[in-house]
């Protein structure tokens, strides 16, 4: 190559990086809920001294399925709450508990335990 298709090719290769870099900063952090075959947006969400992960989003107007599975003892994380969205649910230890809403508000909405320590979050875009 000549020093010119040198200069080319690193131009390029500079605005390759820039783009991907550009975008990976620009990604939400958070986990993305995937669509099942019957059109929920899934997302398991583990809890155990918190809530793994504890950032879901979701896309606006959808229906939204989030799986919690408790799996520890502390009565702290016995029930979990969506207040925007009304609802609540137990969870008993080891199971798997699904909770059910339509995500009709975009924005950042909070679930949390009972007494608000354990907390999370769902962004509805
Ligand atoms: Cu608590």
């Amino acid at each position: 190559m000549t020093p010119d298709q040198w200069i080319v090719t690193a131009a390029i290769l500079a605005l390759i990086v820039l783009t991907i870099w550009f975008f990976w900063l620009k990604g939400e952090k958070g986990f993305r809920a995937t669509v099942n075959s019957q059109g929920y947006q899934e997302a398991m969400i583990l809890v155990k001294g918190g809530y793994t992960p504890d950032t879901i989003i979701v896309e606006h107007g959808r229906p939204v399925r989030l799986i919690f599975r408790r799996e520890e003892t502390s009565s702290c994380s016995e029930v979990v709450v969506l207040p925007d969205f009304k609802k609540s649910a137990q969870l008993p230890e080891g199971e798997t508990v699904p909770v059910e809403f339509l995500p009709d508000k975009p924005g950042t909405h909070e679930f949390t335990c009972q007494m608000g320590m354990l907390r999370g979050r769902l962004i509805v875009n």
